[in-house]
């Protein structure tokens, strides 16, 4: 016999997927919020969390808890979205489960069970934050943060991050290539595999590092290129998007979605980070690489994209905006999925002209508060003469 709180549990579950979301009155002009997250713990399906046979589970209690769902790959297969999500158990242990969605805003639901991975690195502890890739090879590729213990130091704390790579045809069978490995940078986290071949060969975005938490002396967003990617070994890293003092990308900055192509050049959705008294805080940001070296920054906005807003602000790690996740679909209609402060994960819509228009009109950061300043005054002139001219 079922349990009375599995039918009251349930009821609540499905309630939840079926909520519709609707847009927030935020308005920039550049994308939309909306007012439910598309991905929370409680979109976790109770045979997920609960042993449901009242024999062995009397108090029907949670045997294996789900603490959050938060930095999703994305991607549009046959008309519909689909994510695959970091969902961090209880035990602070991150793993992928797919969920899918008929409009991309709402309606997520999780498949039976969530992704095991083949066992190829017993030295991994934890994965995270996947980039789905649609290559032109003909598979979709996820590219994830692989966690082992650093046993070369006398710090339980002390982490290595590597690339690890994993490539499917439909989401449900994934086959484990082996890791990544830059020969210059001695940890890599926020790695995405571009769509194209580049020079005939697999071209990555890194984000070198020289400590688990602190990039070092890693500048920025990297870009190399690897021949195998069964055995991927990159020989050089150059960089795209640098790190900058006094902006947001000033304690670190990594790469988000895989790039979306446009007429005009790939445009990027990453992250930048900045120290503050109350810790770190995330931001995304935008920019665009050329057609003809996708490693090359053509058009930098200054500022960030999206930042944490109200409840956003607040969770595990708090004032932080991330993403790994976002699909533009037939219809030039974007999707960016982002989770806020490592708990959950929301979507902002907007198009692939507006994000040109943003990524090109928007102007770069000029580095120093008298020249900001004066960017502003030149475009009050350019308003107050228009708006005469109005009259
Ligand atoms: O806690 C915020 C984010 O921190 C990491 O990003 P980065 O490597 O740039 O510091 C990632 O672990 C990410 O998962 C997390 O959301």
């Amino acid at each position: 016999m079922l349990h009375k709180k599995y039918e009251e549990e349930l009821k609540k579950y499905n309630e939840l997927i079926a909520k519709k979301n609707v847009k927030t009155d935020f308005y920039n002009g550049i994308f939309d919020r909306y007012e439910n997250p598309v991905l929370t713990r409680e979109h976790i399906p109770l045979t997920w969390r609960y042993d449901l046979n009242p024999e062995t589970n009397p108090y029907f209690m949670e045997r294996l808890g789900v603490n959050a769902v938060f930095n999703a790959g994305a991607i549009e297969l046959n008309g519909k979205y689909y994510l695959v999500a970091r969902i961090e158990g209880n035990d602070r242990k991150s793993f992928f489960g797919v969920a899918e969605s008929d409009n991309g805003i709402d309606g997520f639901k999780f498949w039976d069970y969530p992704i095991l991975l083949e066992d190829t690195c017993p030295e991994e502890t934890n994965v995270y934050d996947m980039r789905l890739t649609k290559h032109e090879d003909g598979y979709i590729y996820g590219v994830f943060c692989s966690e082992s213990k650093d046993k070369s130091v006398n710090d339980l704390s002390a982490a290595v991050a590597a690339a690890g790579i994993v490539r499917t045809k439909d989401l449900k069978t994934w086959e484990r290539l082996d890791n990544l490995v830059t020969l210059n940078s001695p940890q890599q986290r926020n790695v995405c595999l571009h769509p194209e071949f580049v020079d005939g060969k697999y071209a990555f975005y890194t984000r070198p590092m020289d400590d688990f938490i602190d990039t070092g002396s890693g500048g920025g967003i990297g870009f190399g290129l690897c021949d195998d990617i069964t055995h991927a070994v990159i020989d050089e890293e150059r960089m795209t998007s640098l790190r900058k003092y006094h902006t947001i990308t000033e304690a670190k900055n990594g790469a988000g979605a895989t790039p979306i192509k446009t007429d005009r050049g790939w445009i990027h959705i990453a992250h930048g980070v900045r120290n503050t008294a109350a810790g770190l805080r995330y931001v995304i940001y935008a920019f665009a690489t050329s057609l003809e070296d996708p490693g090359k920054v053509i058009a930098e906005p200054s500022g960030f994209l999206i930042c944490p807003r109200e409840w956003e602000r607040v969770g595990d790690v708090s004032n932080v905006v991330f993403t790994n996740g976002a699909i533009a679909n037939e219809k030039g209609e974007v999707f960016i999925y982002y989770a806020a402060s490592d708990t959950r994960l929301h979507v902002a819509t907007t198009t692939i002209d507006k994000l040109i228009d943003y990524v090109f009109h928007t102007p770069e950061d000029p580095g120093r508060s008298v020249e900001c300043v004066a960017q502003r005054c030149d475009l009050i002139k350019k308003n107050l003469e228009f708006l005469a001219n109005e009259k």
